[in-house]
């Protein structure tokens, strides 16, 4: 009897045990295989020949890798960022050579700026005419590296598993990010028999602790700290430690980013509501795992109503990631349950443990001041429709599992200050790169992530217009998902500020009360329009209640402008 090793038999040329260990198998092979080792399941596409290998080892793959093709290289980049984002696990965006990988260069550089893991395979140009101007012909690797943590080609079929398997490892270690590479495409359908690498597991840097016990005594000192927590404290698996320090320190808590919901919505050391009293009268902000960028003032606190400037720790999962602009009383980086548990316990071999009830209790106040506030704009009877009012109808119809997207401006800026999530890992919004546009991609990745759980899209109806056509997407492959247009008819984040800077606005304003719906209707989905406030609830129940893809088309008075006092710059 021949060895079954030792045939041509295609079934048996991809099996492993080959008596030197390695795999007999072409370039997508290797390529799927390693992906699936490093625990992805879905590979996210739009067809080019340059690729196609990647598609055979899928359709190939025992059991067979789920391919889901989309309408646009963006949208297919986003999915892939979001799914990392939302099962912790670097999800897989494949594009074909030229076009396909520049189409998905925001998304790459989103995930960059988010921290996202994230891998990134193109097809390119064959290796025996490069030079000589063959179809889509483009080096990728030059474009890609400022904003991914690696990008290269891999120039030879045997040396395709141990790349794919470098880009994984890479995109999903601290500080995360997205790895690209491309292979030749005379190269990826090449045959190779090559050992496979097994994943390696994850390690855990060990924060330095002479520095964790001296933020610790800072914190014992403080008289009106603050914990600031942010999406890396969802991305490094450290959210149960950090409500552990929250709830057994008392320590009042913000989120942001990823971090919402770690701290669930209504709890009562949840001071995302007094954020401006709380970072500005704070005496200690001690962030971590987010940048100290736009979003948190640059890192100065304290200072409001003359209250002294504040003390600054700033705490993050790798020392890439440590600011050097702020002016930081302290910090740290290396795992993040390794720091805030190391902080509880440095809190607890202290002599007198301090009392922050006074501090609690007047944020609770102000907190419970805004609650009130909020009442009033949630509860609207305002015609045209005050977007908050879609908020007042939305929150009491999510579940404790939902999973809300923001993709718009203002609109998307309502959401983050009514929608706290009861769980972390619910809420997905572009991040500090603020890419308009990303949130069909993260829809249909939220669809994939959480197939029990609601899936609630919010648009401004400009960034709706960046991305519907992958409503196709969501109706083919049965991903239903309800999406809610807040339908100014403008680019409102634009045109407020364009109005209070000159006078006038130019280029903001789009065709009145499109009918998005009407285009969800259009490509196999459901959806309606309204513009009656007592209407939105009612369409909302249909629409989680219709199970296909469904859009809720919600015009909405244009001068309701979110109230800001920064242009994020
Ligand atoms: C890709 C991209 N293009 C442009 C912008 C600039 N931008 C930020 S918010 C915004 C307006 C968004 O309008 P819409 O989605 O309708 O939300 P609204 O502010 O009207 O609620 C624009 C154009 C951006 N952030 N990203
Ligand atoms: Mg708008």
């Amino acid at each position: 009897m021949t060895d079954a090793t030792e045939t041509t038999d295609p079934a048996s040329e991809t099996s492993p045990d080959r008596p030197d260990g390695t795999v007999e198998a072409h370039g997508g092979e290797h390529a799927v295989a390693v992906a699936a080792a490093h625990g992805v399941e879905t590979m996210f596409t739009l067809s080019g020949a340059h690729v196609f290998p990647m598609y055979d080892g899928a359709v190939h793959a025992d059991p067979p890798m789920r391919l889901l093709d989309v309408r646009h290289e963006q949208t297919a980049v986003f999915a892939a960022e979001a799914l990392g984002k939302l099962t912790r696990t670097p999800g897989l965006a494949v594009l074909t050579a030229g076009p396909g990988v520049t189409n998905g260069v925001s998304a790459i550089t989103q995930a960059s700026f988010s921290g996202s893991p994230l891998v990134v395979v193109g097809g390119r140009a064959p290796a025996n005419r490069w030079g000589m101007g063959s179809l889509q012909e483009f080096d990728h690797p030059a474009v890609l590296a400022p904003v991914t943590k690696a990008a290269r080609t891999v120039h030879k079929v045997d040396e395709i598993a141990e790349g794919v398997d470098e880009a994984f490892t890479l995109a999903g270690s601290s500080h995360r990010g997205p790895t690209f590479l491309d292979v030749p495409m005379d190269e990826f359908f090449n045959r190779a028999a090559v050992e496979r690498p097994s994943p390696a597991p994850r390690v855990r840097t060990e924060p330095d602790p002479d520095v964790v016990f001296e933020i610790g005594n800072l914190l014992g000192q403080a008289q009106r700290p603050v914990l600031v927590l942010g999406t890396d404290v969802w991305a490094d698996g450290a959210e149960e430690a950090a409500l552990r320090l929250v709830e057994q320190t008392g320590l009042p808590a913000i989120t942001n980013g990823m971090g919402r919901g770690v701290v669930p919505g209504g709890h009562p050391l949840l001071m995302t509501k007094a954020r401006g009293a709380t970072l500005g009268t704070c005496d200690l902000a001690i962030v971590v795992g987010t940048p100290l960028d736009f979003r948190l003032g640059y890192g100065v606190f304290g200072g409001k109503d003359g209250a002294p400037a504040a003390k600054v720790v700033h705490v993050a999962d790798s020392p890439s990631q440590v600011s050097q602009h702020a002016d930081l009383a302290a910090s740290v980086s290396g795992d993040l349950t390794l720091v805030l548990d190391g902080l509880q316990a440095a809190l607890e071999q202290q002599l007198r443990r301090p009392d922050w009830s006074a501090w609690v209790e007047e944020l609770q106040a102000t907190v419970a001041a805004a609650v009130e506030r909020d009442n009033a704009l949630l509860t609207a009877e305002a015609d045209p429709i005050h977007p908050a009012r879609i908020y007042g109808e939305l929150l009491p119809r999510l579940a404790e599992d939902a999973v809300v997207i923001g993709d718009g401006g203002d609109f998307v800026s309502f959401a983050g200050k009514y929608v706290e999530p009861k769980q972390p890992g619910g809420w997905l919004d572009p991040g500090p790169f603020g890419c308009l546009g990303a949130g069909m991609g993260a829809a249909i990745a939220a669809r994939i992530a959480r197939p029990s759980s609601q899936v609630v899209l919010l648009f401004g109806d400009g960034a709706a217009g960046m991305s519907l056509m992958d409503v196709d997407t969501l109706v083919r492959h049965d991903l239903p998902v309800v999406m809610v247009v807040g339908n100014n008819s403008a680019w409102g984040l634009e045109k407020q500020p364009m109005q209070m800077l000159y006078g006038y606005d130019v280029v903001a304003d789009l065709a009145p009360q499109t009918r998005y719906d009407e285009v969800v209707k259009a490509l196999g989905g459901g959806g309606e329009t309204v513009t009656d406030p007592r209407q939105i609830g009612p369409a909302l129940d249909r629409a989680f209640a219709s199970g296909v893809p469904y859009l809720v088309n919600v015009i909405t008075d244009v001068d309701a402008a979110y109230p800001r006092n920064t242009f994020g710059v």
